[in-house]
């Protein structure tokens, strides 16, 4: 029998990677994101794999999250692995010049869009006393760098929910993993430089970074453990990076 993942962002990086990844094993998929197109584009390059299902909305719409989950039928309804993927960093600015609209999508997204997803996931897995949240933060998670203030906190907020998580669904024997990637290459600095991608693309210069597809496989690794282990938190860096600061880069 195959366990149902639903995978929030699946329309580009690591949670496309991901998805495209675990269908190649025993799970079928819901795919989640803003872009039907690319959505439905996966879903057809997935077919013959898995089978999967679609859902389009915003994670910051906490109506749409809602209806988008309750239009999930018979045992699709029972999401036995959450991948909460979707996120961005947006802007990269000091605090004094930080603007309002990039601070509320990132608490709004990264954040609060985490918690409307697993609001309606976490039910069934009290209930079934099973289950695996996958929570992607970041290494600005785990430290602070600078202009990174916001988005830092954000991540920050991430690992605090995942450790919160991990105690709360302690008694009913739910795995929560925190995965914090370093550098991945994927449209994240696209998003971040608001579609500069001279800006973007300087990012990843000098050095290798890691894929969407290391993500992707560090995933599934973790979602293929046997059901006494898990893995808590897991920091992955590409071999160039030492912390969010240091990064050796031949330029
Ligand atoms: P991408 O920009 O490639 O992917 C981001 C995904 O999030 C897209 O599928 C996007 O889908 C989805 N998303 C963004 N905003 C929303 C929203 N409001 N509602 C629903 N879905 C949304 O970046 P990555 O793959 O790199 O990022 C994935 C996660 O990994 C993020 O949480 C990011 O913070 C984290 N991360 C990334 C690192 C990196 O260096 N790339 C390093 C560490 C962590 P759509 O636009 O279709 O809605
Ligand atoms: C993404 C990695 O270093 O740009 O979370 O914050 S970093």
């Amino acid at each position: 029998m195959k366990r149902t993942v639903l995978i929030t962002g699946a329309t580009s990086g690591i949670g496309l990677a991901t998805a495209k990844l675990l269908a190649r094993h025993p799970f079928r998929l819901i795919l989640c994101g803003r872009r039907l197109d690319r959505l439905n584009a996966l879903q057809t390059e997935l077919t013959g794999l898995t089978e999967c299902k679609v859902l389009s909305f915003d994670v910051r719409e906490s109506e749409e999250v809602q209806a988008a989950l309750q239009s999930l039928q018979g045992d699709w309804k029972d999401i036995e692995v959450l991948i909460n993927n979707a996120g961005n960093a947006h802007g990269l600015d000091p605090i004094q010049t930080g603007k309002q609209y990039d601070w509320d999508a990132m608490i709004d997204i990264n954040v609060k869009g985490l918690l409307y997803v697993s609001q309606h996931v976490i039910p069934g897995m009290t209930e079934r006393k099973s289950g695996h949240i996958i929570n992607i933060g970041s290494i600005a998670g785990k430290e602070v760098y600078p202009n990174g203030n916001v988005y830092c906190a954000s991540k920050f907020a991430v690992d605090a929910l995942t450790r919160g998580m991990r105690m709360d669904l302690n008694p009913y024997g739910i795995k929560v993993t925190g995965i914090h990637p370093g550098l991945v290459e994927t449209e994240f600095s696209l998003v971040r430089f608001k579609g500069d991608e001279a800006r973007a693309s300087q990012v990843y210069k000098g050095y290798e970074p890691l894929k969407a597809e290391d993500i992707a496989e560090l995933i599934l690794f973790t979602v293929t453990r046997p059901p006494h282990v898990v893995l808590a938190d897991v920091v992955v860096l590409p071999t160039a990076q030492a912390s969010a600061t240091i990064v050796k880069k031949d330029l």
